[in-house]
């Protein structure tokens, strides 16, 4: 990485404490994703993409303040883009996989909480993370109690914007998650200064869809048997999209999905475990349980996560002549997201089964953020269902920490010698 020190200095960043960050993270990449054997010359891209993550990419951001961008930062896949994008904004993903920020995040908030609520807040009460930085606004929603309550924190730092996400899927509640989106349009032009057109409007749903098919080309590869990518390099590739510029984050999926095209003609089988993710999403730089689970003799070919299918499956319709029909459109794409935070979720068991055809899975790991009580609630129908369909299942309850990772690994191994050999598959939680 370049010498950025000046631009950090400018955007108000605490240098001492982020050189700590800036050391810790190369070590952790290198250690997990350059030891892999066999990938692809397409992760090149991504692999600077996290070298630069807090350098190069922070400088584009920067010059387009200097051009009279806003940087918009949010926290949930509910959050509109397109409306980001059509009032000229840039939107940038802040949740946060660090343990690094978890001590900060601490100290203004109870440690029985969500890991990534306190990293993400002690990303920006350290003032070590430089997309919070640029962020003219951060964008928060009322999915879950603590994420809500963790916004009030953060209001103390920077302008807030809340939008209320409804909790069912009712007639009235896409009214209601309609009205959100108007009410944040508004926003957003009030920030900008810009009109958000029915023109502008359309291009940014054209423009995230593109997102959405080169994320879904992706995944639809990996249904291939074996994939020809592993769930960790998969895993990165999400992680990027949610703060890479979006054209060139495109370009350069559709480029590595063109190699794995070609690579799928002549790949041998391995004979390794195939596995689904379901749960929590996994924040830049959670790579630990993909890194578990790859380390011994399986591969991730699907997530159903918000940094896996529930962030790109569903594309927004442009059909429609007013800002009226458009806002009907996001819409109706946004509440099909299955996430636990609604009551009931019936969509998300109906998902990962569809997922455990599609992707030929083996087994299925549940994965739940420490005092994520929605997912850890929503557990136990999930494995009844499974179980009645003699699916694997296995629930992984965990934070940031690497304490518990030689457990885990344990745990994981004795599910991966289960499957398949006939023995009544159980759950240790
Ligand atoms: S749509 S999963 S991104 S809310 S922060 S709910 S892990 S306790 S992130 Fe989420 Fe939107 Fe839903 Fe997806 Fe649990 Fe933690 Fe809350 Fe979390």
């Amino acid at each position: 990485m370049g010498d950025y020190r000046n631009m950090w200095e400018n955007l108000g960043m605490d240098l001492e404490k982020h050189d700590l960050l800036c050391e810790a993270l190369p070590e952790a990449f290198g250690s997990i994703y350059l030891t892999q054997e066999n990938r692809p010359d397409g992760m090149n891209y991504f692999n600077l993409a996290v070298a630069e993550v807090h350098g190069a990419r922070i400088q584009e951001l920067q010059e387009e303040k200097e051009k009279g961008k806003r940087v918009v930062g949010t926290f949930c896949v509910f959050v509109p883009d397109e409306v980001i994008i059509a009032s000229g904004a840039i939107g940038v993903g802040l949740c946060s996989g660090s343990q690094f920020w978890i001590e900060d995040g601490e100290k203004v908030l109870p440690r029985n909480l969500c890991p990534l609520i306190k990293a993400f807040v002690g990303a920006k009460v350290s003032r070590t993370c430089p997309y919070f930085q640029s962020c003219d606004m951060i964008v928060g929603e009322t999915t879950c109690d603590g994420k809500k309550k963790a916004y009030e924190v953060v209001e103390e730092y920077m302008p807030v914007h809340v939008m209320e996400l409804p909790q069912m899927k009712r007639e009235k509640n896409y009214e209601q998650w309609k009205d959100e989106i108007k009410l944040f349009i508004n926003k957003m032009e009030e920030l900008t200064g810009n009109k958000v057109t029915v023109e502008g409007l359309k291009k940014a749903i054209d423009l995230c869809n593109r997102k959405r098919r080169a994320l879904k080309r992706l995944y639809d590869l990996r249904k291939n048997t074996p994939s020809p990518i592993s769930g960790l390099d998969a895993l990165l590739v999400s992680q990027v999209a949610f703060l890479d510029d979006i054209e060139r984050f495109i370009e350069k999926t559709n480029e590595l999905c063109d190699e794995l095209e070609e690579r799928v003609k002549t790949w041998e089988p391995n004979g390794k475990k195939r596995i689904m993710i379901t749960g929590t999403p996994m924040a830049v730089p959670n790579w630990k349980l993909h890194s578990i689970v790859e380390g011994l003799d399986a591969e991730i070919v699907v997530e159903e996560t918000c940094t896996g299918t529930r962030y790109f499956e569903g594309e927004v319709s442009a059909e429609g002549e007013t800002i009226e029909d458009l806002l009907n459109n996001l819409a109706d794409r946004y509440m099909n997201i299955n996430c636990a935070c609604f009551t009931p979720n019936e969509g998300r068991t109906e998902d990962i089964l569809k997922y455990v055809e599609e992707y030929d899975v083996d087994g299925v790991i549940y994965y739940n953020l420490s005092f994520c009580h929605t997912y850890a609630i929503e557990y136990k129908k999930i494995e009844k269902t499974l179980k009645e369909k003699n699916i694997p299942i296995l629930n992984i309850e965990t934070d940031y920490s690497e304490e518990d990772a030689g457990q885990i690994k344990t745990r994981v191994e004795a599910f991966l010698e289960m499957i398949g050999s006939g023995k009544e598959l159980h759950t240790i939680s």
